[in-house]
């Protein structure tokens, strides 16, 4: 625990050197428990400069997914204030639904690989260690299940913006649910609702996000290099996952706010980075059936809007359809 108080402390001060005194009399523990944790620290991967007479100060750290990583960038109200990190997991969901009878509303779990997680439909997301950030959150929303069905597309949103906010990268989301950067996927949502089944009652929604980080293209398995990309592909340089974990937190928890009043501007936000829309598309239905189609809007409810070559018009949702572009993932 002192550990992450001394971490918290250097932080404070980037610049300047914080001394070995000033942090015990501050935290209450003794010169040598400060020394330790200063240790413990470094043997973690941490770059702490000490000098006689001045003290400490923090060159630079891991690229670690730990609340001391994290908490220092976050500012929510409800999602995430309680966190909850795991070096590896079966899946951040998974954890959430089993645990929820014992966490508080917004829970969130973080963790830094996951062995099994889980996308749509059974079907699979890499998520190998220490590259990308594998995250849910747990609400319990006293509304009808159907108002629920717009949550992905508001997480889609939340996820674009906490990105914007930690790095200079704008992504797009492909209907309905992936975060795009130069035509690859970066990042899957998967949203799970459970329902009484005696009332019907919404009981509660896990929302879990994984986004491809430090992964360079050659780091994905064969059957997904295709489509798969990172942000520091995008970028160029890796980035620092804490920071943008708390960011993607950040932009979740206002979402959140939004999403249960009147919806704010989400609707619009979702439309001007959806980067289907204009697209020639495939539509791939539920009993294996393709069709062509252009995608021509986004409807007030999240459904995508098509035409048919013949000229007919029709709104799908994501339960009933997924969406290709005519050769590859995007176009
Ligand atoms: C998704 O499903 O993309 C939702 C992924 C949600 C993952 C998060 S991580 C935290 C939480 N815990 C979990 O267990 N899950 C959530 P879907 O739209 O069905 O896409 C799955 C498809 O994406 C796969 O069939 C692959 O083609 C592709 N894929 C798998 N891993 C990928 C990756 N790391 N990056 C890009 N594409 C991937």
């Amino acid at each position: 625990m002192s550990k992450q108080k001394i971490l918290a402390l250097l932080r404070q001060n980037p610049e300047g050197y914080t001394s070995g005194e000033a942090m015990s009399r501050q935290l209450g523990i003794s010169r040598a428990a400060v020394s330790k944790a200063v240790s413990g620290l470094r043997q973690e991967g941490y770059d702490i400069h000490s000098v006689t007479n001045r003290g400490y100060r923090l060159v630079s750290g891991p690229d670690r997914l730990t609340a001391g990583e994290i908490e220092p960038w976050l500012h929510v109200d409800h999602i995430g204030a309680a966190l909850e990190c795991f070096e590896t997991i079966d899946s951040t969901n998974n954890y959430l639904k089993r645990e929820a009878h014992r966490l508080p509303d917004g829970a969130v779990a973080v963790a830094n690989e996951q062995t099994g997680g889980r996308g749509r439909l059974g079907r699979s997301f890499q998520s190998p260690k220490d590259a990308g950030i594998y995250m849910s959150a747990l609400v319990r929303p006293n509304i009808p299940p159907e108002r629920a069905l717009n949550f992905t597309a508001f997480v889609a949103v939340a996820v674009c913006e906490g990105i914007e906010a930690a790095t200079d990268l704008q992504p797009q989301i492909k209907w309905t649910n992936d975060i795009v950067l130069e035509k690859r996927k970066v990042c899957g949502i998967l949203t799970e609702m459970s329902i009484e089944g005696e009332s019907g009652a919404l009981q509660s929604i896990v929302t879990g996000i994984g986004l491809n980080v430090n992964q360079r293209l050659e780091d994905f398995p064969e059957d997904i290099r295709d489509i798969a990309g990172s942000l520091a592909m995008a970028t160029g340089k890796p980035v620092q996952r804490g920071r943008l974990t708390a960011e993607v937190l950040n932009a979740l928890d206002r979402m959140y706010a939004a999403w249960l009043s009147d919806g704010g501007d989400y609707l619009e936000k979702y439309r001007a980075r959806c980067l289907t829309v204009g697209r020639e598309v495939r539509l791939l239905r539920a009993d294996g059936r393709q069709e062509p189609a252009r995608a021509v809007a986004v409807a007030e409810d999240f459904g995508l809007v098509v035409r048919h070559p013949d000229g007919r018009e029709e709104k799908v949702t994501s339960g009933e359809v997924s969406v290709r572009g005519l050769w590859g993932y995007v176009d």
